[in-house]
């Protein structure tokens, strides 16, 4: 007898999930910054062991969003929570009480799915504040997900709580995304690290071309930004700027592939992309349909 189903980390930005999800599955799936927003679509990560497996779904921090760009990150949570069997709200307990998740999520209705309570960052906390948050919410896992505390334990209510069923994927698979969405994300994670303020939140990242035959193998990507003075800021004086960009990834890269990689990088400007549904829709983020029924 097998247990298997599709487990949804949710909470506010910065809250922690992206490391959750990482620690988990013992892989550098998701990016990670100490910037909020950071992940802007569903990453899946998957933890098989003899008896389970677990379907790990990263999302986007849920917020009230302000444009485009925010109602398809929205959605995109929305979208993991249905799809899940169980949800893990984390709440970064070191900045935050936990809030009602429906209200958080932007849903009309409480989701279907059970939700498993997780105070993360426990490690910032002092010790009575956690005999506190303990007594208040009983039913809570206390994390320190960066650390791996806690991890075991909550875990071990994941598995307890997973429905019985086959594994839905191979035992050996990690996750279900494309080399090409992992070298998009870390070019993107790259920007997080290297580029201070608005600028990251301007640029979204299009592999243009993969050619894996080659030796070494061939990536053309673009950054795409809303406005020429960010596309200088990422060119930098004499292109430094995207040459360190471009090493920074490769480093990142290249033990995935396996290979070694030639990263040609071209910064152009989509004006106002995330704002604009056209754009959004060229650049992979799914809005969701003008009039819900
Ligand atoms: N002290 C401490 N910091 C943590 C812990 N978990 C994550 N962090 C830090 O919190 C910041 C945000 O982590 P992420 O994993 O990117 O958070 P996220 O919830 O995925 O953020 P978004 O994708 O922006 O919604 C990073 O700087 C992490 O290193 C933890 O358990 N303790
Ligand atoms: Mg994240």
């Amino acid at each position: 007898m097998t247990r298997a189903g599709f487990v949804t980390i949710v909470g506010k930005p910065n809250a922690g999930k992206s490391t959750l999800l990482n620690r988990l599955v013992g892989e550098r799936l998701a990016i990670v910054s100490p910037k909020p927003q950071s992940t802007r679509d569903r990453v899946v990560g998957i933890l098989t062991d003899e008896s389970s497996q677990i379907v790990l779904f990263d999302t986007p921090g849920l917020l009230e969003p302000r444009f485009a760009l925010h109602r398809a990150m929205q959605h995109a949570a929305q979208k993991a929570i249905a799809d899940a069997d169980l949800i893990v709200h984390l709440v970064d307990a070191s900045e935050d009480v936990p809030t009602d998740l429906t209200a958080l999520a932007g849903l009309p209705q409480a989701p279907k799915a059970p939700v498993l309570l997780a105070l993360n960052k426990v490690d910032r906390l002092s010790a009575a504040r956690r005999a506190e948050f303990a007594e208040r919410y009983p039913l809570a896992v206390q994390l320190a997900g960066g650390a791996g505390q806690g991890v075991d334990e909550l875990l071990a209510s994941i598995r307890a709580q997973l429905p019985e069923s086959p594994f839905l994927y191979p035992e050996d698979d990690v996750s279900t995304q494309h080399l090409r969405f992992f070298v998009a994300e870390f070019l993107r994670e790259s920007v997080l690290e290297q580029l201070e303020d608005e600028v990251p939140y301007g640029v979204a990242v299009e592999i243009e071309e993969f050619r894996e035959t080659t030796d070494p193998v061939y990536i053309r990507a673009v950054l795409h930004v809303e406005r020429d003075s960010q596309k200088r800021i990422l060119i930098g004086a004499g292109g430094s700027r995207i040459k360190s960009l471009g090493q920074e990834t490769r480093r990142k890269i290249e033990p995935l592939i396996g290979k070694p990689v030639f990263l040609d990088l071209w910064v152009k400007v989509l004006g106002n992309w995330r704002r604009n549904a056209a754009s959004l829709e060229r650049l992979g983020y799914k809005l969701p349909p003008a009039n819900p029924a």
